[in-house]
């Protein structure tokens, strides 16, 4: 950790005291639902995420007396024990970006130079514990709370016209929509209260020793951020995301941002903030980009082979479809008519539940597609389950519910 020299030695009490706290304080707002890092972040462990925090509205430690530096853009508190702008690591970035993207290399400069390091940041990037069990059973009860459903069933009523819309251009259903929605930001009503712009910049540049380095990842991602801050004509310290630097209510990373957000009701800008058509069109064309089939479930029932060894053979690729359905009942697993008609390849995903038996689905090449927003079959078989949940509460044929 670099510390600023000559500061005064109060405010490196004072500062220190803060950074302690920091650490243990959620976020400033209420962090993105746990949902670590999504289409978002494709880093994706393969690990269930963690159950949303409802963060309780923890005042943030105040840096008072702080000496004459900068003032704006302080609006929470992290202090500056590093100085992003005076670093040559940094200065060599904002170069390079300059360089590539076009960008001037001054308002790069100084973009980067508000950015500070926030220890929250590189304590959410580390992995889940070893050794925590992972239940399928408990991670899926967490994420179809009564709650989510109901919001979910009024966005989705509120929306029915321009879901239709993205449907029948892309293919993709209301509900997984939806429920893709639900599990980002619980409605847009979680959607990460870090700067982006200190979360990116503490990724790439202070990425955390202890888990695999994916600084350059992150350096991809901030390089992305700027050049859309510098599309947007907006300030990079100007906005909120999760720890990640995901985005908005579909919490997109910048790299999607910009590559597949879409401009759905045409009025010339992306707006992934107010949950409306921008984003119906943008995460349904994120689907579509990894290969989303119309028409096609994301998963079959399945009864895996008794024997272990073609359990395991099954098991081997994970979440990647690679089995006929033929090849799979050849090796004693057991599937509904549905899936042996299905042509294309399936995947036998395993989901344990801690003490008790596993579950189990066919996975499509479509639950894949699921698995492109968070690299994780926990992750993606709760968007399923809660996109079901959704449809039946909307009625089988997507009409409104009688009331
Ligand atoms: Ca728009």
């Amino acid at each position: 950790m670099i510390l600023p020299r000559l500061l005064p030695t109060l405010f490196l009490a004072v500062a220190g005291a803060a950074f302690a706290q920091a650490t243990e304080l959620p976020p400033v707002a209420a962090p993105a639902p746990a949902v670590v890092p999504t289409v978002t972040d494709n880093s994706a462990a393969a690990e269930p995420a963690p159950a949303p925090r409802r963060a309780a509205p923890a005042a943030q430690p105040k840096v008072k007396g702080k000496p004459k530096k900068k003032p704006a853009a302080r609006d929470d508190d992290a202090p500056d024990d590093v100085l992003y702008g005076r670093r040559d690591d940094v200065l060599a970035f904002a170069a390079e970006v300059a360089q590539e993207r076009g960008l001037d290399r001054a308002w790069v400069e100084a973009q980067l130079a508000r950015a500070r390091y926030q220890p929250a940041v590189a304590r959410l990037v580390m992995p889940a514990p070893a050794g925590t069990a992972k239940n399928y059973a408990a991670y899926r009860a967490r994420f179809l709370d009564p709650q989510r459903l109901r919001l979910g069933v009024q966005w989705w009523e509120a929306h029915a016209p321009e879901l239709a819309e993205a449907q029948a251009r892309w293919g993709v259903p209301p509900e997984m929509i939806a429920a893709i929605l639900g599990i980002e930001t619980y409605y847009g009503r979680m959607t990460g209260g870090f700067r982006v712009l200190d979360a990116l910049a503490t990724l790439s540049f202070d990425f955390p020793k202890g888990r695999s380095d994916r600084s350059g990842f992150y350096r991809g991602e901030l390089r992305a951020y700027l050049v859309w801050c510098a599309l947007e004509n907006r300030e990079a310290d100007s906005v909120r995301g999760s720890f990640a630097g995901a985005i908005g209510w579909p919490q997109f990373m910048p790299g999607n941002l910009l590559r597949l957000a879409v401009d759905f009701d045409h009025d010339g800008r992306v707006d992934l903030a107010s949950g409306g058509a921008d984003v119906i069109g943008s995460v349904a064309n994120y689907f579509a980009s990894f290969g989303w089939q119309r028409d096609v479930p994301t998963t079959f029932p399945v009864l895996p082979p008794v024997d272990a060894q073609a359990r395991a053979q099954l098991l081997a690729p994970d979440i990647v479809p690679t089995f006929t359905a033929a090849q799979m009942t050849a090796l004693g697993a057991e599937l509904p008519d549905a899936a042996r008609a299905y042509a294309g390849p399936l995947a036998l995903v395993e989901l344990q539940n801690g003490d008790a038996a596993p579950t189990y689905v066919a996975g499509t090449g479509n639950f894949y597609v699921v698995t492109r927003y968070n690299w994780s079959a926990y992750y993606a078989m709760a968007v399923i389950d809660l996109a079901a949940a959704l449809k039946r509460e909307m009625g089988f044929n997507g009409a409104a519910r009688q009331r």
